[in-house]
């Protein structure tokens, strides 16, 4: 129960871990900061690896660049007004503690993609957040295989703050530590670069079950 001990510690219990040689190195680093660990709504726990929370300005925008024969950008409005997907899902995240059926909503983020008519070596995407810091990878099949989300609504609202808003990455199938929050770029790129939390010790293929879905989701 090193999970219990490293969090217990901010006053937050979670249950045994799923991986407890990784988590053994994770969580002494997700507990140590009063910001690092905060009782959030709806059972979800809001993670930052910053101090505290960051702000968008109205002037928002989504960057999608990299190996693309159409780089672009895009407000908030710009991805409302796209196909909208609405997915009700567990949340999980590896240190133990889940929230059942979350429903989100936000454009797919392989369609996102395809609008920027990547080149065909670009396999990979690699996201980095307005905190500055976090980061996170998925090659551009798992972005089709899982359906994730460029999502902008969360649990029937506008993402809060907390939650990663205005716009946040949401990938079904995979732990929770893929779905960055305050999401900033889109960058294709031809090579995995692990995320921040990968870089800590956690695998790079984030699949709950180990592997991907057998069938289609
Ligand atoms: N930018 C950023 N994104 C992040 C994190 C973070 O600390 N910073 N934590 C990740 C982890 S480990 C989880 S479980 C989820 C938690 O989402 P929540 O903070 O909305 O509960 O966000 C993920 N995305
Ligand atoms: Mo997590």
């Amino acid at each position: 129960m090193l999970g219990m001990l490293a969090l217990g510690a901010a006053g937050v219990v979670v249950g045994p871990s799923l991986e407890q040689g990784v988590s053994a190195a994770l969580e002494p680093l997700q507990g140590s900061g009063l910001t690092g660990v905060l009782p959030g709504g709806g059972g979800f726990i809001e993670y930052t690896v910053v101090a505290g929370f960051p702000a968008a300005g109205r002037d928002y925008r989504l960057r999608v660049d990299g190996l693309v024969g159409a780089p672009a950008s895009f407000s908030l409005d710009d991805l409302e007004a796209m196909p909208a997907v609405h997915l009700d899902r567990t949340f999980q995240c590896v240190t133990g503690w889940s929230v059942p059926d979350v429903h989100w909503v936000g454009v797919r983020l392989s369609d996102l993609v395809e609008r920027t008519r990547p080149e065909p070596t670009g396999t990979v995407l690699h996201f980095t957040s307005f905190d500055g810091v976090y980061t996170e990878t998925l090659t551009r099949s798992q972005a089709e295989q899982t359906g994730a989300l460029v999502a902008y609504r969360m649990l029937g609202a506008p993402l809060t703050r907390g939650h990663g808003g205005p716009v946040r990455l949401y990938v079904p199938e995979m732990f929770g530590y893929k779905s960055i929050k305050w999401l900033s770029s889109i960058t294709v790129t031809d090579r995995v670069e692990p995320g921040y939390w990968e870089r800590n010790g956690y695998p790079v293929d984030a699949w709950i079950d180990g592997h991907p879905p057998t069938t289609a989701s």
